[in-house]
């Protein structure tokens, strides 16, 4: 056991997951394919398998152990346990039954599932798991991953956050890490300058708050260059309040500082298709 999480046996895993068989597949995610495991009648669990990366991808298994060793929260997902069988690591998880916010976003369903009820019940929830990770722990977490895929649902569709693979503390060990997260997520200050808070965070968050009101995903296959030379490019045009978005409601537009608005309007800038005039 490290900490409250278990070290558990390949061949119970297996077993579990019955060989890890194409029927017991849950999704693919970034590191590797998760699976349904069933530990007895009642109890269910989520284990990713991670493909052999290399060191990067070690590195994110042990940064999510430590992490999730040390993070408790009713909107955080817990890591029930782990394991390390030769060049295998798997990671064992409370099983979130309505899967990811992504998928039911963007997913065949494209959202019916969701209430607005229930969009701003996932925004608050998303929202204390942040509150948790800035405000609580010290020094505070920076997720550096927020998006709609690492968001999952359980069966009462509570939100939880997951995949702290990325995770690290604000601090001066910052400035010598790597660039990381998801293109269409990632702060403007963050992207062009490097300078990482835990305001990137609230700036993913953002991104997010848009997803769940507008439905669309952030433009996520662009490249580094595009995205920079978009933010770069959405930056100055945004300093005018009327040249904000439709998309901020007029009344918030009046009454809101400005520097709030250019952020919120920058994230609806790369959410949104640019104006046909911009080029990359
Ligand atoms: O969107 P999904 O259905 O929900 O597909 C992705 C996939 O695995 C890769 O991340 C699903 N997934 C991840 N963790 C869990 C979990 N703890 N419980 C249930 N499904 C999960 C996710």
């Amino acid at each position: 056991k490290k900490g409250s999480v278990a070290v558990i046996e390949y061949q119970l895993l297996e077993v579990a997951t019955n060989n890890f068989h194409e029927s017991n597949v849950l999704g693919e995610g970034g590191r590797g394919r998760v699976y349904k495991a069933r530990f007895d009648e009642k109890f269910l669990a989520a284990v990713k398998k991670l493909d052999g990366g290399g060191q990067d991808a070690e590195r994110e298994f042990e940064n999510e152990v430590d992490w999730l060793v040390k993070i408790q929260h009713q909107n955080i997902v817990s890591l029930l346990g782990y394991c390390i069988h030769g060049e295998m690591r798997l990671l064992v998880y409370e099983m979130m039954q309505n899967g990811s916010l992504e998928s039911q976003l963007h997913g065949p369903t494209q959202g019916s599932a969701l209430t607005w009820h229930l969009r701003m019940k996932i925004a608050i929830d998303v929202a204390r798991a942040l509150e948790y990770l800035h405000e609580h722990c010290s020094p505070p977490v920076v997720h550096r991953d927020i998006k709609s895929s690492n968001i999952l649902l359980d069966s009462n569709f509570n939100a939880k956050l997951s995949d702290f693979g990325l995770a690290v503390t604000t601090g001066a060990q910052n400035k010598n890490v790597k660039l990381s997260g998801t293109l269409g997520y990632v702060a403007p200050e963050y992207l062009l300058e490097g300078k990482l808070t835990d305001k990137s965070d609230v700036y993913a968050f953002g991104v997010v708050l848009l997803e769940l009101l507008i439905g669309k995903k952030p433009l996520e296959k662009m490249s580094p260059t595009q995205c920079q030379s978009l933010v770069t490019w959405a930056m100055p045009q945004l300093t005018d309040r009327s040249k904000l978005p439709n998309i901020v409601d007029p009344v918030i537009k009046e009454t809101m500082d400005l520097r709030h608005l250019y952020q919120v309007a920058a994230v609806a800038v790369l959410c949104i298709q640019p104006e046909p005039s911009y080029r990359p």
